[in-house]
């Protein structure tokens, strides 16, 4: 829940600030980025101020289109030397996920957080964050709810890819809440077919690699735990997160867990775990990262090998 208090707050903030920029976790997906876009555009349209809204790593394909995309700046373009009134972060989970955008966290006069991750080492000055929100989206939209802010097509659109993006086409909604948002921006005029169809369109070099990815996993503990590797050959044509790999593990009949190994350069390995309602966010944590009880990950600075064996260690002890 959002308070009247919280709103003040951020009303007063940002209505006396003269600098303000934006920004989630690095390599954004399509609630960081969407949702920092939305939030962005709702500020200029409601406080008439002009914002920066940056993000760091690589942008996925099946965002180029989402409204608002060209005013997102890769932050290393933004001039370092600009004053930041107030610093927004959105959807970061851990300090660390933020990236190169940080540097302008650590000038801002003011920070708020708006996230759905579970974080117990917060950032942020003024935190409107929700545990049980499906997305970093939907707070988006309460807070414009409680608020009171006009909005247009363009918000609404950005927050149900957004809603899509995280709740995996509404599989992980939390809650019926969410699902009223969507019908909301529905009614609002969101073409809903078209979001979903335009998340799914992808260069086919990433679906041909995901699909030999999810073909050549491997499986552990009586066939429970599925360990899929990305090489860094293989992570070039990557596109995103390599959510299909997932996917269509997850379909497999009797599968608990699933480790996707992403070699992004030698001695870095992104690591997405999911369980299917089995947790892995503590493992998660246990590997420097973090994220949501079914779904989480971490970048560990080692090499596939070792990262693997530890993956291997870690859900040993989970499995009985
Ligand atoms: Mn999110």
């Amino acid at each position: 829940m959002i308070t009247k208090e919280q709103v003040k707050i951020f009303n007063d903030k940002i209505s006396n600030a003269n600098s303000i920029v934006l920004c989630a976790h690095k390599n954004p997906d399509g609630d960081a980025l969407c949702s920092v876009a939305a939030l962005g555009h709702l500020i200029e349209l409601n406080y008439g101020k002009k914002v920066v809204c940056m993000y760091d790593g690589n942008v996925p394909d099946n965002l180029d289109n989402v409204p608002l995309r060209r005013n997102m700046q890769y932050y290393s373009h933004v001039n370092e030397n600009i004053d930041v009134d107030v610093a927004i972060v959105m959807d970061y989970g851990i300090k660390r996920n933020i990236g190169g955008s940080q540097k302008f966290l650590d000038k801002a006069k003011f920070i708020i957080e708006i996230d759905h991750h579970i974080n117990d080492d917060k950032v942020g000055e003024l935190c409107i964050d929700d545990e049980s929100a499906a997305a970093t989206g939907e707070i988006v939209y309460e807070l414009m709810q409680v608020a009171k802010w006009k909005s247009d097509l363009m918000v609404s659109t950005l927050l149900m890819t957004a809603i899509v993006t995280d709740t995996g086409c509404f599989k992980y909604a939390k809650n019926g809440r969410v699902l009223n948002v969507a019908a909301n921006l529905i009614d609002e005029g969101v073409n809903i077919q078209r979001v979903i169809d335009d998340l799914a369109n992808k260069p086919r070099k990433t679906v041909i690699t995901e699909s030999l990815v999810a073909g050549n996993a491997e499986f552990f503990y009586k066939n429970k735990l599925a360990i899929a590797i990305i090489d860094n050959k293989q992570y070039k044509n990557l596109d995103g997160r390599g959510e299909t790999v997932l996917n269509l593990l997850a379909q497999i009949h009797g599968l608990d867990y699933i480790a996707l190994l992403k070699e992004q350069k030698a001695n870095q390995i992104g690591v997405s775990l999911r369980g299917r309602f089995k947790e892995v966010e503590p493992i998660a944590v246990k590997l420097g990262g973090g994220g949501h009880k079914f779904a989480a990950g971490a970048v560990v600075s080692d090499t596939l090998d070792n990262v693997k064996a530890r993956i291997l260690e870690l859900f040993k002890e989970v499995i009985k």
